[in-house]
Formats: C-alpha cells, sequence, structure tokens
C-alpha cells in the first residue's frame, strides 16, 4: 500500500490519500511527514521508482591499541564534526567490501578483520538538507599497524587522527553520536 501526502506552498496539509506535488510533480511517500515544500524538494533527491527512500551507509571503527581513527567532516551533511570513516553503501557490495573500499579511498589504509557491531537508524527531516540513513556499524584493525592514514580527500575532510576512545573530540557526528549515547563501545570483545 501507498500513501501519500499533499503539500500546498504554506507548508504542509497532511493526508494519507493525497498526492505531493513538487515543481509540478506527484512524489510518493510511505510515510506523512512534517516539513515544508522547500525541504522536500532537498528530501527527494534520494528518489527510488519515485519513492523517496532511505540510504545505507557503512562506518568503521578502525582500532589500533586504544585509540580510533577520526576525521573532521567537510560536507554538507555534518559540518565540522568528527566522524569515523565512512561512506554509501553501493550496489552489490557487501558491507565488508564496502568499509574495505571506503577506508582506503578516504585514508589509503588496508584494513583487515571487519566485523559488523550494530546498526543506527537516522532521520532527519527538519534539516536543511532532510535525509534519512541507515548506518551499519563495523569495527576493523589494520592490516599493517605501521601504516599511517593519508588524507585522500582533502575537499570532504580535514584529516584524520587517533583518538582515545574515552577522551573522543566533540563534536561527534551522528552515527558515532548515537553509538555513543547507547553505551556503544567498539572495543569490547
Ligand atoms: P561518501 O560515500 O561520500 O564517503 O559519504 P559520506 O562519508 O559523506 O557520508 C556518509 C555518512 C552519512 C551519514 C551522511
Ligand atoms: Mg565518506
Amino acid at each position: 500500500m501507498k500513501f501519500w501526502t499533499k503539500f500546498s506552498s504554506s507548508g504542509l496539509t497532511d493526508s494519507l490519500s493525497s498526492p505531493l506535488y513538487i515543481e509540478g510533480e506527484a512524489v510518493r511517500l510511505r510515510h506523512p511527514v512534517q516539513t515544508d515544500t522547500k525541504s522536500m524538494v532537498e528530501q527527494t533527491q534520494n528518489m527510488q521508482n519515485g519513492i523517496a527512500a532511505p540510504r545505507v551507509v557503512v562506518v568503521v571503527c578502525l582500532l589500533k591499541g586504544k585509540k580510533v581513527l577520526l576525521g573532521r567532516r567537510r560536507s554538507s551533511i555534518g559540518d565540522s564534526k568528527f566522524s569515523l570513516p565512512s561512506g554509501h553503501l553501493e550496489f552489490g557490495e557487501s558491507f565488508e567490501e564496502c568499509a574495505a573500499r571506503e577506508l582506503k579511498e578516504e585514508t589509503d589504509l588496508d584494513i583487515k578483520n571487519i566485523e559488523l557491531l550494530t546498526v543506527t537508524n537516522h532521520v532527519f527531516l527538519e534539516e536543511t538538507k532532510p535525509c534519512h540513513y541507515v548506518a551499519i556499524v563495523t569495527r576493523a584493525v589494520l592490516a599493517d599497524e605501521d601504516q599511517e592514514p593519508r588524507n585522500m580527500e582533502p575537499n570532504m575532510c580535514d584529516g584524520w587522527d587517533w583518538y582515545e576512545w574515552d577522551n573522543l573530540p566533540k563534536p561527534l557526528f551522528w552515527p558515532l553520536e548515537k553509538a555513543v549515547q547507547t553505551g556503544f563501545n567498539p572495543f569490547r570483545p
């Protein structure tokens, strides 16, 4: 069953049975949401068969001794926040493949012993760019302990460094912040 939500230029007119029109086109949503027309235009950038869809990202807790690798983001999403290396899951990829690829792309590091730890759900409909992400949180270690991270995407990140889990920098980017709030600890066996 498909739900529809109708918007007017003045904002939300909530109805499960009315279409949402953005620039003349009807857009299907599975749930009515509280936001305005401009936000909806942004939100519906990720469409699958005409339905606004969540995206999947894989984040990696790369552990070295008592430290974890973090970088300060440069991005319209989470700008200036400290983030685990992360990236969007590509079609056909396993979580482990995505983790290894993203680490290589962003830090030039090779990793091993990639394990799934937890999943976090992030729904931000009130942001300038509303979005919905499911974050697959993994853990890994360096394939070669002597490797050092390189900032491979300086337009996306200020640089990578190792931080003590008990003394994380602030502010943290959502996936890590949410995990920490729930008592998550990647160092637990
Ligand atoms: P990419 O795929 O560009 O590495 O994604 P990202 O690191 O900017 O974003 C993934 C995190 C989500 C939660 C925005
Ligand atoms: Mg990334």
